[in-house]
């Protein structure tokens, strides 16, 4: 175990971590296992190879096609399996989803992702999407979308209009995911970052924690994450936002501790990747916040909104940069 390594052998692992490594489960708990400042201080050195420490990118979310989804994720308020009060909605009109596109960016945000409550788009859906993801990049804003499973042919058509980025999450550890998910599969999941990846899109790919699982978990979903080959380039890691009438609401939440640790972890393991501080920041307080830039965080999601659920608002957020003399943009 790394832990029990002398101060000179740790030194020297510092200095050894391969750029693109076999994390296995173990590898990964034994990062997490680490004296929190041993492991802060390692994920900083990572981050400072690779990336301005002080620069931060912004993403702004919209939900383009709200609620009664066919999935039925535990964390999520927009599945029709669960009563979260989210109502569905129609597929958002193109004019109305440019002018928040043209907001979001006149905001400062360089990057523009759009999500649908899918499983997986049907055919009649997929021009519109392609129009938004044209009309967004033409705006010179850096385009995402994520719309559930995705056919090559699909992703191929989505490369073609432009998009740069996919978002699609594990979610969790494979042996934890029946546990929240029964509708569709970890290997369907998988399948799906093939497809992106084969059609040429970046890859954006995370997911959640404080859902009730294990430290062991939150590794495995980290292993399974850093030995994607090529390891996805934007990592969200979200920290579950409880929504009443979700049957994740009521989960014993995570120590505040573990959250930036499952941070500086990502950051390791994934040294070139955006690691994105996602859901849950509008219940975390600023010097967390400022923990989590500290262990490698370097994007945010910006913006009042996520999905479905608040947001901190862009002028906190700019207030909060600036007060830690962080720039923002491609870091
Ligand atoms: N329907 C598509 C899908 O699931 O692939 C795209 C949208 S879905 C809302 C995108 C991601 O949001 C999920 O994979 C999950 O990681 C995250 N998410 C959803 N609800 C959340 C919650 N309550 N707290 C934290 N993250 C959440
Ligand atoms: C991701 O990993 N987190 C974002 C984005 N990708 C699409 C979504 C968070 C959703 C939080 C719950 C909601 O607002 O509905
Ligand atoms: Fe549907 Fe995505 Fe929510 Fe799952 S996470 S219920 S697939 S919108």
């Amino acid at each position: 175990m790394e832990q029990t390594l002398s101060f000179i052998e740790r030194k020297s692992v510092q200095h050894a971590i391969p750029e693109h490594a076999d994390w296995t489960v173990d590898r990964v708990a034994a990062l997490f296992e680490l004296p929190f400042n041993d492991l802060l201080f390692r994920a900083q050195q990572v981050h400072r190879q690779h990336f301005d420490a002080n620069t931060i990118q912004l993403s702004t979310l919209l939900s383009i096609k709200t609620g009664g989804c066919e999935e039925d994720c535990g964390y999520c308020p927009q599945s029709a399996h669960h009563d979260a009060g989210v109502k569905a909605e129609k597929l958002m009109a193109l004019d109305d989803v440019l002018a928040a596109a043209q907001a979001a960016k006149d905001n400062g945000a360089t990057r523009f992702c759009m999500g649908a409550a899918w499983r997986s788009p049907k055919e009649r859906h997929l021009e519109p999407v392609k129009a938004m993801v044209r009309g967004v990049k033409a705006m010179g804003l850096e385009t995402c979308v994520t719309l559930g499973m995705l056919e090559v042919e699909q992703a191929l058509q989505l490369k073609d209009a432009g998009l740069d980025y996919y978002n699609h999450n594990l979610d969790s550890a494979p042996e934890f995911y029946d546990k929240i998910i029964s509708t569709r599969t970890y290997q369907d999941r998988l399948d799906t970052l093939g497809h992106v990846r084969d059609a040429g899109i970046h890859v954006c790919c995370g997911g959640i924690v404080g859902m009730g699982e294990s430290r062991l978990e939150r590794a495995g979903l980290i292993a399974q994450l850093a030995n994607l080959d090529p390891y996805p380039e934007s990592v969200p890691i979200n920290n579950l936002v409880q929504v009443e009438g979700t049957p994740l609401a009521g989960t014993e939440p995570l120590d505040p501790f573990e959250f930036v640790r499952t941070i500086a972890v990502a950051r390791i393991t994934m040294p070139k990747t955006m690691v994105r501080l996602s859901a849950g920041r509008e219940q975390m307080d600023e010097s967390l916040q400022a923990l989590c830039f500290m262990a490698g965080a370097n994007s945010i999601f910006y913006g009042d909104r996520l999905l479905t659920t608040a947001n901190p608002q862009a002028a906190k957020d700019r207030a909060l940069l600036a007060r830690l003399g962080m720039r923002t943009g491609d870091a």
